[in-house]
């Protein structure tokens, strides 16, 4: 900027917040500031609109891990050793966030207060900011809501940001690929192991955790494992990052989460992944792939948004009325009313 230009200063919001203000403090590593902000995030205020368009010059730094695994296979457990490890370790990270999106499943109604107890160890370490989001609470999606959380967080300055999902719906699988690495935390006796690789989530997975190999069944579990993943070699799936020359080779890494074993194992296999990305190019690939679905996800809506707006006159509801009695089909209905636009 040519000197003498200044640029103006960000106008008051509508809400009579202060974006320019409150993005300054997350930068210059306020914390309650950084709160504040998350929770405007999640409340989809202007305000927290406005300050998140301020950061984003800045992010793009954060290493992103997602963890990701059906109800009680031990993420919570495994993110708080993990944490400490990647913190005390060489190179230690200076500042970690851990992310924990609460399932909204009833199954898990106890996870909240769980994660919460057993992250507090954690708490002590100024080192380390720990988030819950609530799935119900996120008024634009929990994709969305997600990855605006990590931007901030991103621009505040952690270097490795860890979020927690179960593994459940389609807006975990989005979260995932949220993550620059995704890890798959599996357990022994949970069930059908086929269910999961069913459900896609060994495709996503660029570590595969076997947690609770305490467990009698872990041998087992392990056997399965390593099926799928030789069977999804061989067809070309589930490899992520084929399209290098070298893909990375998924593993297995058994894991006992009360103890802490194999934890540290885990780590350094996340830090192999982190260079294996930066090396082979893959890492700019990711992050591309991860704005795009972002941009995507944002233009939907606000396209929706706005074809609602302008659907005032009932158009809608008589376009429900035709499918509901079979005069037209749904693609039809569909059809007539983008002709209309
Ligand atoms: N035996 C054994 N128990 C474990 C291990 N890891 C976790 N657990 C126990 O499994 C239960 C669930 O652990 P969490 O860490 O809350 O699991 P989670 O995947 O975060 O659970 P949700 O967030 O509800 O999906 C707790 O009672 C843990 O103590 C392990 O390696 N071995
Ligand atoms: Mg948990």
């Amino acid at each position: 900027m040519p000197s003498g230009m200044q640029r103006a200063p960000m106008p008051l919001a509508a809400d009579g917040g202060n974006p320019q203000a409150l993005a300054d403090s997350v930068v210059a590593g306020n914390r309650p500031a950084l709160a504040r902000l998350l929770t405007l995030i999640e409340n989809q205020t202007q305000t927290g609109q406005q300050a998140l368009a301020v950061l984003f010059s800045h992010s793009g730094q954060a290493h992103i891990v997602g963890i990701t695994g059906a109800p009680g296979t031990g993420k919570s457990s495994l993110v708080n050793h993990l944490a400490t490890i990647l913190r005390h370790g060489k190179p230690a990270v200076g500042h970690l966030a851990v992310v924990a999106v609460d399932p909204s499943s009833p199954f898990s109604g106890g996870a909240i207060l769980g994660d919460r107890i057993r992250m507090r160890e954690l708490a002590g370490d100024p080192g380390v900011f720990i988030r819950s989001m609530a799935s119900r609470g996120a008024l634009g999606g929990l994709a969305e809501a997600t990855s605006e959380v990590i931007t901030a967080l991103d621009a505040a300055g952690f270097q490795q940001i860890l979020v927690e999902t179960v593994g459940a719906g389609q807006a975990e699988v989005d979260i995932a690929h949220a993550a620059h690495t995704t890890i798959v935390v599996e357990a022994p006796g949970l069930g059908d192991d086929v269910q999961a690789i069913k459900a896609g989530i060994l495709e996503i997975a660029d570590i595969l955790v076997l947690n609770k190999a305490d467990l009698p069944g872990a041998d087992n579990a392990r056997r399965a494992l390593q099926m799928a993943l030789d069977l999804g070699r061989s067809t070309g799936a589930g490899v992520a990052g084929s399209t290098g020359k070298s893909p990375w080779p998924v593993r297995i890494i058994e894991t006992c989460a009360t103890n802490g074993e194999g934890v540290e194992q885990l780590a350094e296999e996340i830090l192999a992944h982190q260079s294996y990305l930066r090396d082979s190019g893959e890492l700019e690939r990711r992050e591309r792939a991860r704005l795009q679905a972002q941009l995507d996800r944002l233009l939907q809506a606000a396209l929706h948004r706005r074809f609602i707006e302008h659907q005032a006159d009932g158009r809608l509801d008589e376009a429900l009325e035709q499918v509901w009695r079979r005069k037209l089909s749904p693609r039809q209905a569909v059809e007539q009313l983008m002709a209309a636009v």
